[in-house]
């Protein structure tokens, strides 16, 4: 495996030198702003990209996909040949094509409409798909047309880390059980970690249930930080005054994306006139529908940005991912596991886009190899 680093004054111009020293089998492990420009780091496998493309000349009948061993011999032979074939083959197809542009006609009828397939996979909506479809720079190879796809949909994400947004109060929304309380927990504690108990207190405004209470209370009598309980804005103001100082995170009660009891919360916090991250929590194992419609509950630019919660739960993240770009949300963390705090992760674009499409691969190939698991 090489791995090579790569800055350019955006992706394309990076994407240009990673296809011209990797060649377009590259796969893209991050990308990030760095001082104005995008550096991405790519790898190639160079053993497994020749040793698979070598057919298996003797042993039993292959079944499936073939098992390709880190010392699998790679002669400068057996490249050569390879060399010779694929010259062989392109030379029949571009005969084949007759007097059209080779790379023109692959553009026009292979890598787009394979990509959308691919795109509409993974949970995206046709509208999205369509987008990055269309700012997409022409390409002659599916794989550097994917590549390139995937980039720029992680740079839709705009991933960013909470500490860029100012404010010291933080206050979480979403729908019921979708993971605020553990995510008010996980920021708090992270905070806890890096600077101590005397820095942080907590409030909830979530007077529905005594369950969701007693499970912030424990928490807070655990890691010695101060609970204050507020149901309008005089309680609300005074808790803030109380844990003056301090960085203070919010739990709010969850509610049906119609409630607009949730509109209320936010309002309620919203008059404490002072710069609070609101931040929105979705569900990557809801429907796509429910966030959205969670999300429409908030004016634009409401929000400083969202956090995807039960990423381990969720079949697709397509659906989830094409919601916070379509309401301009910036993503600010994902959770996959019930651990307090350390499910919790910075938000990572190229990340988020790599586990959708692994999520959308699973369950393609679960249709054609995966038994129906019979019951008892
Ligand atoms: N699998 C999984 N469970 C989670 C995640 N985040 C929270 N949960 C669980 O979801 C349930 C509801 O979480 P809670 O924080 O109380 O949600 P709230 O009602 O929005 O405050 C709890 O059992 C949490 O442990 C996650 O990322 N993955
Ligand atoms: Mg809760």
């Amino acid at each position: 495996m090489r791995i090579e680093r790569y800055t350019g004054r955006d992706s394309r111009s990076a994407m240009a030198q990673v296809r011209a020293e990797l060649g377009s089998d590259a796969l893209i492990l991050a990308n990030k702003r760095v001082g104005g420009q995008i550096e991405i780091t790519a790898a190639v496998d160079v053993e497994h990209a020749v040793a698979s493309a070598i057919p298996a000349r003797s042993g039993s009948p292959v079944s499936g996909r073939r098992v390709v061993s880190a010392d699998t011999p790679t002669s400068e032979i057996q490249l050569k040949a390879l060399e010779k074939e694929l010259d062989r083959l392109r030379g029949i197809l571009e005969k084949e094509l007759g007097g059209r542009n080779w790379q023109e006609a692959t553009v026009a009828r292979g890598p787009s409409s394979a990509l959308r397939q691919r795109l509409l996979r993974m949970g995206l909506s046709r509208v999205l798909a369509g987008e990055l479809l269309d700012s997409l720079p022409s390409v002659e190879r599916l794989n550097e047309g994917w590549q390139l796809t995937q980039l720029s949909l992680a740079e839709r994400l705009q991933a960013k880390s909470i500490e860029q947004i100012p404010g010291n109060i933080t206050a979480v929304y979403g729908g019921t059980g979708v993971g605020k309380t553990s995510t008010v927990a996980r920021l708090a504690g992270s905070h806890i970690q890096r600077l101590g108990p005397e820095m942080v207190g907590l409030i909830t405004l979530d007077n529905y249930r005594i369950g969701a209470q007693e499970q912030l209370a424990s928490f807070a009598d655990t890691l010695g930080i101060p609970l204050f309980t507020a149901n309008d804005r005089q309680s609300l103001s005074l808790a803030v005054r109380k844990m003056q100082g301090r960085r203070i995170y919010i739990d709010t009660a969850g509610m049906s994306q119609h409630d607009s009891r949730l509109r209320g919360q936010y309002a309620l916090i919203r008059e404490l006139r002072k710069p609070v991250r609101h931040l929105l929590v979705l569900a990557a194992s809801a429907q796509a529908s429910q966030c959205r419609a969670l999300a429409a509950n908030f004016a634009p630019r409401a929000l400083s940005g969202a956090i995807i919660s039960k990423v381990d739960e969720a079949q697709s993240l397509g659906g989830v991912l094409d919601v916070v770009i379509s309401a301009n949300l910036p993503v600010l963390g994902y959770s996959d596991g019930q651990r307090i705090p350390e499910d919790l992760y910075e938000a990572d674009g190229i990340k988020l886009v790599r586990r959708a499409v692994q999520l959308a691969e699973v369950g393609s190939a679960s249709v054609v190899s995966r038994p129906l698991r019979s019951a008892g």
